[in-house]
């Protein structure tokens, strides 16, 4: 039987790549994020391949993220795994100089809004008794970097809360994985960096992860036997040996 996977900030990067790569395996897809030009044209796509539904809300705001996946049709309503995604950094500023909006920003996107996500999907898996949720970490949830402050601290909080996932969601017979990435070629850095051409330099030099990548290692995941969980992948590029040891061509 066909699976149901909703993706998270499936309008770029990552979560983008992981609607294809589902697609071409044949998972139906319930695709969310705040830019509806880009879900339809997504949609548009990857229509031809799977069952597509789209849900464009803001993981920021609880009632509209309820509502949004209660809203989903008959056809789409079990999900059978949560690719938990969506977020970014915002800023790479030292702790005494912060911007507080980007620390709102983060911590409400990346841990809050994974939570507000889950609260609406889980009910469905324990009720079912099965699952998979996959939360997109960072290698900046195993390690802090210098600036990173907040970002890690809110990708810290991610492989926490996974961990509290798998424990209380064991007795359910609901798998759930930290994939944790380092440096990924996406929109990530025009986002931390406000479209400053900062973000420019960030994967030049070497050859980052590219979205396709993680993409692969997350249907990887979803795609073993069903008493196999893989738990937690920390992925770099051969370039990357830490969140500061990036081997530059000059
Ligand atoms: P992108 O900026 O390319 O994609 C981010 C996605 O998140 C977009 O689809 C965006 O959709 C969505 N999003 C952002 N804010 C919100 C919001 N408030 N509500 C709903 N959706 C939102 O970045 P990546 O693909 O690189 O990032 C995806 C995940 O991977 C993030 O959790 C990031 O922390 C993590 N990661 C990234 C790494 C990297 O180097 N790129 C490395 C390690 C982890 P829209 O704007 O349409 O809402
Ligand atoms: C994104 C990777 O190193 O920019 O999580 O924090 S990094």
């Amino acid at each position: 039987m066909k699976k149901t996977a909703l993706i998270t900030g499936a309008t770029s990067g990552i979560g983008r790549a992981t609607a294809h790569e589902f697609a071409k395996h044949g998972i139906n897809l319930v695709l969310c994020g705040r830019r509806q030009k880009r879900l339809d044209s997504i949609e548009k796509v990857l229509s031809k391949q799977t069952h597509v539904h789209t849900l464009n809300f803001d993981v920021r705001d609880r009632e509209k993220t309820l509502e949004a996946i209660a809203s989903l049709p008959k056809d789409f309503q079990d999900i059978d795994i949560l690719i938990n995604n969506a977020g970014n950094a915002h800023g790479l500023d030292p702790i005494q100089t912060g911007n507080l909006d980007d620390w709102d920003a983060m911590m409400d996107i990346n841990v809050k809004g994974l939570l507000y996500v889950s609260k609406a999907v889980i009910p469905g898996m324990t009720e079912r008794q099965s699952g998979h949720i996959i939360n997109i970490g960072s290698s900046a949830g195993k390690e802090v970097y210098p600036k990173g402050n907040v970002y890690c601290a809110s990708k810290h909080a991610v492989l926490a809360i996974t961990e509290g996932m798998r424990i209380d969601l064991n007795p359910f017979g609901i798998k759930v994985s930290a994939i944790n990435p380092g440096l990924v070629e996406t929109e990530f850095s025009e986002v931390r960096f406000k479209g400053d051409n900062v973000a420019d330099n960030v994967y030049k030099g070497y050859k980052a992860l590219q979205a396709e990548d993680v993409a692969e290692v997350i249907h990887f995941a979803v795609s073993r036997p069903a008493h196999v969980n893989i738990a937690d992948v920390l992925v770099f590029c051969t370039a990357q040996a830490s969140s500061t040891i990036v081997k530059k061509s000059q």
